[in-house]
């Protein structure tokens, strides 16, 4: 009993805690690779292609910042017409004090299409949902963009999303040209594809978003500790002390108890190695 109660002593004092703090946030490159160009897209090419800067937020599940079918909010009408940013920055800001988003993102966009811009951005697990868009421009209201992206699947950091990009009309205004008067809708309707329809239609993606981890982040649920992408005695020693610990991090199978249950959990997918 002495044995036992002062190894696990022994392994709280001479290990670092389970490395929680490294996976509490994640690094991630952006990289916008905009295809857009009149080889690509031929009919009514505008003058002066460009995407708008990539704006949008980190959130919980607790929020939308726009989804097809949805009603886009004065901040994506903004962004889609003039490839303004203050409006949605603002209406994210409101988020954040509501504890739904973490941050207003704003990343680099296309200055003249095709083109490629790199930018970076850092994600935190409380927050783990992904929002961006930015204006197809010139267009009346038509923007590209992805939603409700998981960048910790089943609470491990994804370690590369691709993201092909169509068009979607915001039913905020009512042109079909890219350049135009405006025709503004009010209230508006719902946000569609507009990927098979004029000017767009028999074309392919306008370009793609690449996130990629930049920063060390575990494999699996049983990569505790580091050095991460590998399994080793270190994780088990992490392992170990989150569970005396009562830990959240050791409650594998989430039922917030600590028992076999738990330790079954770590070896099956200890033993199945990094994927
Ligand atoms: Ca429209
Ligand atoms: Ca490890
Ligand atoms: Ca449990």
């Amino acid at each position: 009993m002495l044995g036992r109660s002062l190894s696990t002593s022994l392994l709280i004092l001479c290990l670092p805690a389970a490395d929680a703090a490294a996976q509490d946030s994640a690094e991630y490159r952006f990289e916008f690779a905009a295809e857009w160009s009149v080889e690509t897209h031929p009919t009514m090419f505008p003058n002066n292609p460009h995407f708008s800067r990539v704006i949008g937020a980190t959130h919980t599940d607790q929020l939308s910042i726009w989804a097809p079918n949805g009603i886009a909010t004065f901040g994506i009408e903004d962004m889609a017409e003039r490839g303004a940013v203050a409006a949605l920055q603002a209406e994210v800001d409101d988020h954040i004090a509501a504890g739904t988003a973490d941050q207003f993102l704003s990343l680099r966009g296309i200055p003249t299409s095709p083109d490629i811009r790199d930018d970076a951005f850092v994600a935190n697990a409380d927050f783990p949902l992904l929002s961006i868009v930015t204006m197809i421009a010139p267009s009346p209201d038509w923007f590209v963009g992805i939603h409700d992206v998981d960048l910790r699947p089943g609470g491990i950091w994804a370690r590369e999303l691709v993201f092909d990009l169509y068009p979607y009309d915001s039913g905020t205004d009512a042109g079909v040209n890219f350049v135009g008067p405006n025709i503004d809708i009010t209230p508006h309707i719902p946000i569609i594809s507009i990927a098979d329809q004029f000017p767009f239609e028999g074309t392919g993606r306008l370009g793609t978003f690449r996130i990629t981890l930049t920063s060390e982040a575990a494999c699996s649920l049983a990569d505790f500790a580091e050095p991460y992408e590998t399994l080793d005695f270190f994780d088990v020693s992490a392992f170990i002390n989150a569970f005396v610990a009562q830990d959240e991090a050791a409650d594998l199978n989430g039922d917030s108890m600590f028992d076999f249950f738990d330790v079954s959990a770590f070896l099956n997918t200890f033993s199945a190695g990094c994927p």
